[in-house]
């Protein structure tokens, strides 16, 4: 029902969100018969929803490393986010994780749902790492021992200062560009990028995981986990958690807005980086997460919603992104609209208004510098949503006949299947 009213008061989502779910039943049908390579793909799409679809979009080659590197890493980071695993034992898992990937028999219960099943079931994504070309397995191996290391230095510290913050999603992101620029250079379609771009890129991702997550990380159960470095909480409250609480609502916000703040350093590198890729899969797969994670962080920025649940972008936003984003020029636009967005909800009573407005300032500059905003049509600034009941039939029409599409095709899958069988 939420989405149908979602639906209503943004109707041009519809056709995206169409585009998306067919697209995804199309990528799921195309789900390799060899039963590790099988295996990898379905946990691809349980465990990463509307990204997986862009990794799909990758040349062959590239695809497999990609999907093998972003399994290892969610088993990695399933470790590191187990709270009931004892540091003794968690420590030295995290360190030798880059061997365990040459051997099949290996694998660590450990995690929740989709995620237990990949760590019980690791031995199929060790089987397919075994299958890439020495290139993607060294860089794969390469990154997964310096994350490791970090992952398990940092599980004896905290992050007190915003140099450490750094430090840790360097750790855990920032590693992630170094490893994907590697691999697209091993393709041959890409040149390799300076480290401190291909940084930016995982540290801007990271920051906004960690700024939108802040509720769902702090009520981790059995222990809160906290990211949020205490250099700059501490100078609203005396305890992270005290975030939460209603009474602390006005310090909560402008300590939310000087974390935005924080993660907005690393657009400039990041639009460098993305505008000096030339393969049109690899820019894509780079741009969506950034272009979602400026919409983000515009959504969060003085929104106490943040302390109180989930706040994500709604699903036609996303959908549009995927199905808009194809060149460079896409990139500066949605990174203008959404600056521009969070530019109108800084409000001059926030004590870090002047920086936030200068380093936002630095952003719609470089997009209006580019040269490509005029050619371009905004759809993420709207203020009414344009509909009228013409186009509410029209909705309902559509809708009826892709449910009755849905569930004509649902029979025919199963009917289709025991006939292949
Ligand atoms: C990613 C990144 C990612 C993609 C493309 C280029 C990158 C360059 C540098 C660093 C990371 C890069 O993207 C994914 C996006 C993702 O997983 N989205 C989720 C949404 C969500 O809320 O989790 C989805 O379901 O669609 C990402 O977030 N990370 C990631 C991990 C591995 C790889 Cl190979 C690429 C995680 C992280 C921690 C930000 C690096």
């Amino acid at each position: 029902m939420g989405s149908l009213r979602a639906i209503l008061k943004h109707p041009d989502d519809l056709y995206p969100l169409v585009k998306l779910k067919i697209a995804a039943r199309h990528a799921e049908k195309q789900i390799p018969p060899e039963p590790h390579w099988g295996f990898c793909y379905t946990m691809l799409h349980k465990v990463s929803r509307s990204f997986a679809l862009v990794i799909q979009q990758l040349d062959t080659d590239l695809r497999d490393a990609v999907c093998i590197f972003y399994l290892v890493l969610r088993a990695l980071d399933t470790v590191e986010d187990d709270t009931s695993i004892a540091t003794d034992v968690k420590v030295p898992i995290l360190m030798a994780f880059h061997r365990h990937l040459y051997d099949r028999e290996w694998h660590f219960s450990c995690g929740a749902k989709e995620y237990k099943v990949l760590m019980d079931e690791f031995h199929h994504v060790s089987t397919a790492f075994l299958e890439l070309e020495r290139s993607y397995q060294e860089a794969i191996e390469d990154i997964t021992m310096r994350m490791g290391a970090g992952m398990a230095k940092f599980i004896c510290k905290e992050v007190e200062t915003t140099d450490d913050y750094d430090e840790y999603c360097h750790y855990v992101a920032g590693l992630v560009g170094l490893g994907l620029s590697k691999l697209f250079h091993a393709s041959g379609k890409e040149d390799l990028p300076p480290d401190t771009l291909s940084n930016s890129m995982g540290l801007f991702l990271q920051k906004t995981n960690i700024i939108r997550d802040y509720l769902e990380d702090i009520n981790e159960i059995p222990k809160s986990r906290m990211f949020w470095p205490r250099q700059i909480w501490s100078k609203y409250v005396n305890k992270l958690e005290d975030l939460k609480y209603e009474e602390n609502s006005v310090k909560a916000v402008q300590c939310l807005n000087d974390m935005v703040t924080n993660a907005l350093i690393h657009v400039e590198d990041s639009l460098k980086y993305m505008s000096a890729l030339r393969d049109p899969a690899i820019f894509r797969f780079c741009a969506i997460p950034q272009i979602m994670a400026i919409g983000t962080l515009a959504l969060c920025y003085n929104n106490i919603q943040v302390f109180r649940g989930v706040v994500k972008m709604r699903r036609g936003l996303t959908a549009k992104v995927i199905d808009r984003t194809k060149t460079m020029s896409d990139v500066y636009g949605d990174f203008y609209d959404f600056s521009r967005l969070l530019k109108s909800k800084v409000d001059d009573s926030d004590p870090n208004a002047k920086i936030t407005k200068e380093r936002l300032e630095t952003i719609l500059k470089i997009c209006r510098n580019s040269g490509s905003l005029n050619k371009r049509k905004s759809y993420i600034i709207r203020s009414e949503p344009r509909y009228n009941s013409t186009m509410i039939v029209i909705i309902f029409i559509i809708l009826a006949i892709l449910l009755a599409y849905l569930s004509a095709t649902r029979p025919r899958l199963v009917l289709w299947k025991s006939l292949c069988h």
